[in-house]
């Protein structure tokens, strides 16, 4: 049996759901710049980093860099206007149960996000100090699907890549956990997580016991 001994989690669209206030900063950002942006392109957006999303946006469109900056530096302004009303409202359905039992069980427990805002939404949402290790879009430079940050996150928790569970709501993400040997389950669509070792709808109602032994099943 594969011993397992860390859960680390992606936040943006795992724990809390901040891609909508990040599809409404982008969505202001590209009305004021007249550039066409959809809910649809925003889908194209979930866990890549600031820079990859804008050059998503922009769709080929080539600027300054000095544009990119300050078209970077407006979004994250209008973005975090909404992260000051970030509250512990905002765990996503069954997340608090969750990482309870995943600390009764005595697993370590990482953040592993693109985002340069996540302590922020963490202390938000009040949950920063359940959390032995915090990777953020500071931590590492090369984003996912690199696998730099899930490493760097099981460096700080000391645990080696292969002990460690990655949930993640990205294709970026769970790429980012096979590449370097983790475990992954992914959360919502398939479409999207399909490439994942176990796939879930959400954390809601989740069983540490049921995941651990449906991993210890595969052949890793
Ligand atoms: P920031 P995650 C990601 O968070 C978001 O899903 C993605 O939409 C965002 O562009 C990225 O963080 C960077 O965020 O602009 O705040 O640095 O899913 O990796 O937790
Ligand atoms: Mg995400």
């Amino acid at each position: 049996m594969p011993q397992i001994s860390a859960f680390i989690f992606d936040l943006d669209g795992v724990i809390t759901d901040t891609a909508e206030y990040h599809y409404r900063a982008w969505k202001r950002l590209a009305d004021e710049e007249g550039l066409p942006f959809s809910r649809e392109d925003n889908e194209a957006l979930r866990g890549v980093s600031r820079r990859e999303s804008l050059l998503r946006l922009l769709k080929g469109k080539v600027l300054p860099e000095a544009q990119m900056e300050e078209y970077m530096a407006r979004k994250n302004a209008y973005y975090r206007a909404f992260l000051t009303q970030i509250t512990a409202a905002d765990l996503l359905e069954g997340v608090a149960d969750f990482l309870a039992q995943a600390r009764a069980h005595g697993l370590k427990l990482g953040i592993g996000s693109a985002s340069k805002n996540a302590r922020d939404v963490l202390n938000g949402l009040g949950i920063t100090d359940q959390f032995d290790a915090i990777g953020d879009g500071y931590s590492v430079s090369r984003t996912k699907p690199a696998p730099d940050l899930f490493v760097w996150v099981a460096g700080r928790l000391g645990v080696p890549p292969a002990e460690c569970v990655v949930f993640e709501d990205a294709e970026a993400g769970i790429a980012a956990a096979r590449e370097c040997g983790m475990y992954s389950v992914g959360i919502g669509d398939p479409a999207r997580v399909g490439a994942a070792d176990l796939i879930l709808p959400n954390l809601a109602g989740a069983q540490v016991d049921h995941i651990l032994s449906r991993l210890a099943n595969l052949a890793h």
